[in-house]
């Protein structure tokens, strides 16, 4: 085996390549490290399930959906109308049009201008039924099954 014999410059030159190309891939890998964190704190802040609000004909879309305790839905009105989410039995809402399990409170996110959205985390694990006040005659009803 032979070796080259290099100049002290250019062993100094070599050593200055590989200090650079350390300080490189530090960076690069910090990068993507925290390209991940970013990712990772996006993903927890988006919610687990989003359901549209429209108006022609008035429904929850989906109207059935699956969440985990924890995990947060996100009720859009991408509609013309004002909608709304309850599960609050009251004057207008009948006990058995709207279901939360036993140890839940009852939730409603109020009226809804178009353009707004409603979202809320459960952490009761179970079956919600819900319906929209202004549009229950029409059947718009949804439930939300959430699991440990
Ligand atoms: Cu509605």
């Amino acid at each position: 085996m032979t070796r080259l014999k290099l100049s002290g410059s250019l062993r100094r030159r070599i050593a200055q390549l590989k200090g650079a190309s350390l300080i490189f891939v530090g960076v690069t890998l910090g990068i993507i490290l925290s390209a991940q964190l970013f990712c990772a704190s996006l993903a927890a802040a988006q919610p687990a399930v989003v359901v549209t609000m429209s108006d022609a004909p008035p429904r929850f879309i989906p109207d059935k959906i699956t969440a985990k305790v924890g995990q947060t839905v996100e009720w859009k009105n991408t509609g013309h109308t004002i909608h709304d989410v309850t599960t609050k039995p009251g004057p207008i809402v009948k006990a058995d049009q709207v279901a939360v399990p036993a140890g839940a409170q009852p939730f409603d996110s109020g009226f809804l201008a178009p353009g707004k959205s409603f979202s809320y985390t459960f952490t009761v694990p179970g079956s919600y039924r819900y319906i929209c006040i202004p549009h229950q005659a029409d059947g718009m009803t949804g439930e939300v099954d959430v699991s440990k």
